[in-house]
């Protein structure tokens, strides 16, 4: 199965994950500069579990079939803010990937990279032109759908958690969010829940995606850009089981057969399998369907005053 390499990392064979495979937690101790300097063709991924942006990533090594250490930092405990963690990745988020001592932040930039530098199969189209048709995908969840799952994540699930964090721990986390639109709509989302008015957008992302999906898929193919699968579709992939776990799909797909399809096939890609779904656990799956339907009814409603114009007057 998979071997541990230290205290505080986990060797993860993508072709060995399965529903048992336990990552080891780690202490903030660790001295992240001096383990990734040292660790010469070794991808390190500095993970979290039912992170949507670690999800895309886990996506595209296991589609590579590469190895890679993941430690895990636990952002419900603030580890994202350990300054050794920062210096890394200076805005305290998860994923970052090291390759060969060099960090790389961002997910869609990792993904990129991690396409770059392993070749096989290759997971983006050669000709330039389908290239940014294929790159419009991860614009589209960068510029609204990762901030649409995120409140939607909050008012659904996240709320409840932090609401039983002790003060302390929540006072760090808003005091250490840096970026004040970020900041403000976790704020916002953790004290209104789903009537905070960040959840109308993130209906309207949904949409916007859906709709742009539905009219893509079928144009020759049954992946986004043909008849196998590329960062377009694995950059979706996260936020569409999310939405599937919160039993909120519905919502946006009653009407849309293509997505449908899409959705079913994705789930069924071994990548997918392996680099997602083995990956979430009982307990995290039980706490999406336990708080998501709850948000059903609201969400049905903002959608519907997209369509009738009610919610620009
Ligand atoms: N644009 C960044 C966003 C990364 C991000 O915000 N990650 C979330 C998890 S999906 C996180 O680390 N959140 C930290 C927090 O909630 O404090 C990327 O795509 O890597």
């Amino acid at each position: 199965m998979c071997r541990k390499t230290d205290r505080f990392t986990t060797r993860v064979d993508p072709n060995l994950l399965h529903k048992s495979w336990c990552i080891e937690t780690h202490s903030l101790g660790i001295n992240f500069q001096q383990r990734n300097l040292g660790d010469k063709n070794i991808l390190t991924l500095y993970d979290y579990g039912n992170s949507v942006c670690c999800q895309k990533v886990r996506i595209t090594l296991c589609a590579k079939e590469q190895n890679w250490d993941a430690v895990t930092i636990d952002l419900f405990k603030g580890e994202q803010y350990n300054p050794d963690y920062l210096k890394m990745n200076p805005k305290g988020v998860v994923p970052t990937l090291v390759h060969d001592g060099k960090a790389i932040t961002e997910s869609t930039l990792i993904c990129e990279y991690i396409d770059s530098v392993f070749p096989d199969p290759p997971l983006m189209p050669t000709d330039p032109w389908q290239c940014t048709r294929a790159q419009f995908w991860s614009k589209l969840v960068d510029e609204g759908l990762f901030e649409g799952v995120m409140v939607i994540s909050f008012s659904a699930m996240f709320r409840e958690r932090l609401k039983q964090a002790p003060p302390e721990l929540l006072r760090a986390r808003f005091q250490n969010v840096g970026d004040p639109n970020r900041r403000d709509r976790m704020k916002s989302t953790l004290e209104d829940g789903v009537d905070s008015p960040f959840v109308l957008r993130a209906v309207y992302a949904y949409e916007k995606a859906f709709k742009i999906l539905e009219e893509t898929l079928g144009d020759g193919g049954s992946w986004i850009m043909g008849d196998s699968p590329t960062l377009a579709d694995i950059a979706l992939m996260p936020f569409i089981a999310r939405l599937d776990w919160l039993e909120l799909l519905d919502v946006w797909l009653t009407e849309r057969p293509k997505c449908r399809d899409w959705w079913a096939m994705a789930q069924e890609w071994p990548s997918y399998r392996r680099g997602l779904a083995d990956l979430v656990t009982e307990e995290e799956i039980a706490e999406m369907r336990e708080h998501g339907p709850k948000l059903e009814g609201q969400l049905n409603v903002l959608r519907s005053s997209l369509h009738d114009g009610s919610w620009n007057s």
